[in-house]
């Protein structure tokens, strides 16, 4: 019987798990990652490091996460069901796999990998569709110590590129095309398309999923089911360093491209697992769905690897929630008998946005917990969501987090602590929050707002960039030395229960996905009209924020007001072809100056005014260059 993992279960034990956590984070860390299967102990807890970010965590363990997330519950869990897979037609077959079930193909799919080469610490890019081979092929990477890179299987092949070139990945994964809604996408198409320009890449393995004719590059491309014939369905897990990588994922930031996020093996490991336990309160026999795409951090954490380490049933839903219908999230609940549920507000508000009778007609009784992350959710969803999805009976948590941050950081546990709507709530046992002022004075007391930073390491701290360590100190470390800097702004309320307010760099949120302005703004600039542009957010309604381009076009290129749609038209298109469809601006205005200071500088605090419909009140211009492009600016706004 493995050591069993004790769970927070009351306030009191939270409030006595916080403070053992902060008075002594080694020992409290030491007892949580007690119970996992190590290869070997670790010879210090933790070396933490908010200055340059070198930052460690049980560093001189050994181990393999896969043997905590599959092999250790075999014993005791071997035919409870690991993972269930919907598809995204209703009516054709699901998949369910018993964690018996899903280690051997984890194995299997391993012994693909070895014997196409793949060896441990090398990258291995996957590029896929929502299918329990996303999944198990994950795994198979961390079961051989590849380090696996998603890239979310709706960016363009320029980003795949991108991400495969910096990652330098040897191996792709893919499949032949993918079903997203009434929607097949031709994913091999696209890959082939990124792969001209990766160098890198010497074998690309293709799922067989919609049974498509794909072209197959002599010498390169693969099918995993001819691969797997004759590989065997077990496979010994190679020995990990509590420090090697585990994963890459790509997320943006204020400047330059996107970067690699970089998680290791046994923080990760012990915060993913610590957080899922917590915060989700998942019983042995419920059934947990979460939504996210693995492609981001959010499906590795709480859709793979938290659930899988815990030994709870995850369920996977390849498709989208208004496929047949905008009931679709629910008769998926009523169908599984989902008991706790995390997804995006986002989903909510467009969900909210048709008829009542859409989520009014199922059932609804299974549930207990409902989540939420990826961006602040408004009063109004958080109350739809408590009223019509958990009939006021299950509580709703605000998770706060950052693929950075490896796990959730600031959220009520379920039917422990206290919500409150738009809340996040309160800091996780071995996360110090602390607000700072624009110079980096802490702000003390409740009812304040500032800068939401970290102030002591926790297991699942990013670790670096790949690739480019001096990068991830100043962006995260550099501004406030001693400190994490999140990059978003909170506000902590007269009982300490912290909210988000959203990020305070030019990083913008549209529909829970991260985009830095300045990535779009060269995208846009890649378009032969285009002289020059400046994005910024604005509020929108079911995305969240959506984006706003000011583009100045070429001589010529808008001679006359006729050319201006087909302009606007090629400029989307040079967008979803640089990053793909979900950075399409929402709103494109051509204009024939921007708001710049005398040294140069885009003053995109007038740009956000415009784009935010505040025209009356736009603050001092005078110290523009030309103060009359703002009256084009306003009396052109879309
Ligand atoms: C997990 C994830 C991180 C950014 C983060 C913040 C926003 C995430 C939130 C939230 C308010 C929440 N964010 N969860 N804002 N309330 N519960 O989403 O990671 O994609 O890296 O985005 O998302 O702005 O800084 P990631």
């Amino acid at each position: 019987m493995p050591l069993q993992h004790p769970r927070i279960r009351t306030f009191e034990d939270y409030q006595d798990a916080y403070q053992r956590s902060i008075e002594n984070p080694e020992q409290f860390w030491a007892s949580v990652a007690e119970p996992f299967t190590w290869r070997r102990k670790w010879e210090s807890v933790c070396k933490p490091d908010l200055v340059d970010g070198h930052n460690e965590w049980f560093s001189g363990a050994k181990l393999n996460i896969t043997e905590n997330c599959l092999d250790r519950h075999l014993a005791t869990r071997g035919n409870k069901l690991a993972l269930i897979w919907e598809p995204n037609d209703p009516k054709t077959r699901q998949i369910r796999y018993t964690y018996r079930e899903l280690h051997q193909q984890v194995c299997q799919f391993a012994n693909v990998l070895l014997n196409n080469g793949v060896e441990k610490g090398d990258r291995v890019c996957l590029y896929m569709p929502m299918i329990p081979q996303l999944a198990i092929a994950v795994l198979a990477c961390a079961r051989i110590g590849a380090v696996h890179s998603v890239i979310f299987a709706g960016f363009s092949s320029t980003a795949i590129a991108d991400r495969v070139n910096d990652a330098q990945a040897s191996v792709v994964l893919t499949s032949d095309g993918l079903n997203r809604g009434p929607k097949q996408i031709p994913v091999k198409r696209v890959v082939d398309e990124a792969l001209e320009s990766c160098p890198s890449v010497r074998r690309v393995i293709v799922v067989e999923h919609l049974g498509w004719p794909v072209h197959m590059e002599e010498g390169r491309d693969v099918w995993y089911h001819e691969e797997a014939q004759d590989a065997a369905k077990t496979c010994p897990a190679e020995e990990m360093d509590a420090e090697d990588m585990l994963f890459i994922l790509y997320t943006s930031g204020s400047t330059g491209k996107p970067k690699g996020v970089v998680h290791t093996t046994a923080g990760y490991m012990v915060w993913a697992d610590y957080t899922f336990r917590n915060v989700f309160q998942v019983e042995e026999n419920d059934i947990y769905w979460c939504t996210a795409d693995i492609g981001w951090v959010t499906g590795h954490s709480y859709l793979l690897y938290g659930p899988l380490l815990n030994g709870a049933s995850t369920l996977m839903f390849e498709g989208v929630p208004t496929y047949p219908d905008a009931g679709r999230f629910w008769e998926v609940i009523d169908k599984h008998g989902v008991n706790v549920f995390y997804t995006a507000p986002t989903a909510i508000r467009s969900l909210m946005a048709t008829p009542l009778d859409n989520v009014l007609s199922y059932s609804l009784d299974s549930l207990r917990v409902l989540g939420s992350v990826g961006e602040p959710i408004n009063e109004e969803a958080w109350h739809w969501y408590h009223t019509h999805v958990g009939k006021e009976r299950c509580p709703v948590i605000d998770t706060w987090w950052q693929t950075e941050t490896g796990g959730i950081m600031i959220s009520a546990l379920a039917g422990v602590s206290p919500t409150k709507p738009a809340h996040a709530g309160q800091p996780l046992p071995g996360v110090q929050p602390v607000l700072l002022t624009q110079e980096g004075q802490e702000i003390e007391g409740n009812n304040q707002e500032g800068y939401l930073a970290i102030k002591a390491s926790w297991p699942g701290i990013i670790r670096t960039t790949y690739g480019d360590h001096e990068r991830a100190k100043q962006t995260y470390f550099g501004p406030y030395p001693g400190y994490y800097f999140t990059g978003d702004g909170a506000r902590r309320d007269e009982n300490g229960l912290y909210r988000i307010i959203g990020r305070v760099d030019d990083v913008i949120n549209v529909s829970g996905h991260r985009f830095g302005t300045a990535e779009i703004e060269n995208a846009i600039n890649e378009n032969d009209n285009v002289v020059e542009s400046a994005v910024v957010g604005y509020p929108h309604d079911v995305k969240g924020q959506g984006i706003y381009a000011f583009v100045i076009c070429r001589d010529g290129a808008c001679a006359n007001e006729a050319d201006k749609p087909r302009v606007e038209a090629s400029i989307i298109e040079t967008v979803v072809a640089q990053i793909g469809k979900i950075a399409k601006p929402d709103k494109i205005q051509l204009v024939s100056g921007l708001p710049k200071t005398r040294s140069g500088k885009i003053m995109r605090r007038i740009l956000r005014k415009v784009a935010e419909g505040e025209t009356s009140n736009i603050g001092d211009v005078t110290t523009l260059l030309d103060p009359a492009v703002v009256d084009e600016i306003i009396s052109g706004r879309k």
